[in-house]
C-alpha cells in the first residue's frame, strides 16, 4: 500500500485549521491535524515543502519508520512546527492502518480500557457570580468535571474568560491583542472564586483551573496552597516549565494536583517533571507531541511514576485531534481526563466525526480509523484568516507570559 498523494488543506470554518490528507494507491486515505494556533502557515509550508516529497511512494503501513525518518532524518529535532508536522503524518497513517484493518483505532492500539472518556468543560464568567452560574450550567448539561476561570477585578481581559460562548477563543486578531496582567490581583481573587464555587456546587463535581504560565514558582506554590481546601482535580500551568526543575519548589509546598504540558512537544520536555514526580497529569496531546506514536511513549513513561494523562483539547485542536485523542484515551491505561471545548457548527460541518458527548463522557465511535473526516469542498469555502494569540504585559508595561 503506497502513498500516492499528500494534500495540505488550510481552512477557516470559524477558526483556522491545517489538515493533512494522505491518499494511498489502494484508495484508502487518512487524515491528520497540523494546526499550530497563530503560526498555521509555518507548519503548512513545512509539510508541503519538506515532508510531502519524502512520503510519495512510501509504504503507508510503515508508521514507525516514517516517524523516525521525519524526526531523526531532519537532523533538526523537536519544536512545535516539526513535531506538529510529524504528528499530522503519524495520525493520518494510523487512520489508514486502522481503516485498512477495519478496526476503530482504539482496537489497533490494544483495545478499550474504559467505556467512555471523562471530559472537562470550560466555564468562565466576568466575575465570581457569573462563573458560578456557568459551572452550574455545565453540571446541568451532564458534565462531571468543569474548569472555572473568572474575570479579576481591575484586570480588563484576563486569560480564559470568553464572551458569552461555550468556549474560549483566544486568537482574535491579525495582530496580537494586548492584555494587562497583575499577579497580586489574581492571587487575591482566585481563592475567593473557588470558595464561592464549593459553597454553590459542593464537592460532587471535579473543578479545575488554569494559571496559564503566569506565576513564578513561589507564587505558584502560594496559589496551590491557598486552593487546597477546595480540592481541585488539577491546577494547570502554574509556572512556565522550560526549566523543569522549577516545579520542585511548587511541589514542596502544596498537595494541590499539578498538570502541565500543552505546549510540550516531546518526552524530553517533560521527562524530569515525570520521573521526579513533580506533576500529576501530563497535558501533551496528539497534535502537539508527534502523534499517536510519540504520545504513547510519553504515556507509558508517565505510567511508571503514576502520572496520568490529561490531553489538551481547546478549540485550536481540530476535530481530527479530538477524534484521535479519544481513541488514545479509550485505550491508554493511565488515563486521567480529556479537555473538551466544543467547536462551532461550521467546524463540525467541515469535519464530520463519529465521536459524541453523553452524560459527561465522550465516546470515540466505532467506525474504522479515528472516525473524523474532512469535507474538502466545504473547507474550500472558508479561506485562511490570519489570527494571532494575545500577549500580556504587566501594569508597568513589562512584557509577560500570556
Ligand atoms: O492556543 C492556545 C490555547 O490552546 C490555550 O490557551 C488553551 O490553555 C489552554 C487550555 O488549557 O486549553
Ligand atoms: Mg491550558
Amino acid at each position: 500500500m503506497q502513498i500516492a498523494d499528500v494534500r495540505v488543506i488550510t481552512s477557516c470554518p470559524g477558526r483556522n485549521f491545517v489538515t493533512l490528507k494522505i491518499v494511498t494507491d489502494e484508495g484508502v486515505y487518512g487524515i491528520g491535524d497540523a494546526t499550530l494556533n497563530g503560526r498555521e502557515r509555518a507548519v503548512a509550508a513545512y509539510l508541503e515543502e519538506h515532508v510531502a516529497p519524502l512520503l510519495i511512494g512510501r509504504d503507508a503501513r510503515r508508521i514507525e519508520d516514517a516517524w523516525q525518518l521525519l524526526y531523526r532524518g531532519a537532523y533538526w529535532r523537536r519544536g512545535p512546527v516539526t513535531m506538529r508536522a510529524i504528528a499530522a503524518v503519524d495520525v493520518a497513517l494510523w487512520d489508514i492502518k486502522a481503516k485498512a484493518a477495519g478496526m476503530p483505532l482504539y482496537d489497533l492500539l490494544g483495545g478499550k480500557s474504559r467505556e467512555g472518556v471523562l471530559v472537562y468543560g470550560h466555564a468562565n464568567g466576568a466575575d465570581i457570580e457569573e462563573t458560578c452560574d456557568e459551572v452550574e450550567r455545565y453540571i446541568g448539561l451532564g458534565y462531571k468535571a468543569v474548569r472555572a476561570q473568572s474575570g479579576v477585578p481591575g484586570l480588563d481581559k484576563p486569560y480564559g474568560v470568553g464572551r458569552g460562548q461555550m468556549f474560549y477563543e483566544p486568537a482574535d486578531a491579525a495582530l496580537p491583542t494586548e492584555t494587562i496582567w497583575s499577579t497580586s490581583k489574581y492571587l487575591d481573587h482566585t481563592p475567593k472564586l473557588f470558595e464561592a464555587l464549593r459553597d454553590r456546587v459542593g464537592f460532587g463535581v471535579e473543578l479545575l483551573h488554569d494559571a496559564h504560565h503566569r506565576l513564578t514558582p513561589l507564587e505558584a506554590a502560594r496559589l496551590g496552597k491557598s486552593l487546597e481546601p477546595y480540592r481541585l482535580f488539577w491546577l494547570e500551568d502554574v509556572t512556565p516549565a522550560e526549566n523543569q526543575e522549577a516545579f520542585r519548589l511548587v511541589r514542596q509546598h502544596t498537595v494541590t494536583p499539578l498538570a502541565v504540558g500543552e505546549i510540550f512537544n516531546t518526552l524530553w520536555d517533560c521527562k524530569d517533571l515525570i520521573q521526579e514526580q513533580l506533576i500529576d497529569f501530563i497535558r501533551t496531546t496528539v497534535v502537539g507531541a508527534g502523534g499517536i506514536t510519540h504520545l504513547r511513549r510519553i504515556a507509558d513513561f508517565a505510567a511508571v511514576w503514576q502520572v496520568r494523562t490529561g490531553c489538551h483539547g481547546a478549540t485550536d485542536l481540530s476535530p481530527v485531534t479530538m477524534g484521535a485523542a479519544l481513541h488514545f484515551d479509550t485505550w491508554v491505561p493511565n488515563f486521567g481526563i480529556q479537555e473538551y471545548m466544543r467547536h462551532t457548527a461550521e467546524t463540525d460541518a467541515v469535519f464530520p466525526h463519529a465521536y459524541r458527548f453523553e452524560a459527561g463522557l465522550l465516546f470515540p465511535g466505532d467506525t474504522p480509523g479515528h472516525g473524523v473526516d474532512i469535507d474538502e469542498t466545504l473547507a474550500a469555502k472558508y479561506p485562511y484568516d490570519p489570527k494571532q494569540l494575545p500577549i500580556a504585559r504587566l501594569e508597568d508595561g513589562t512584557m509577560w507570559n500570556w
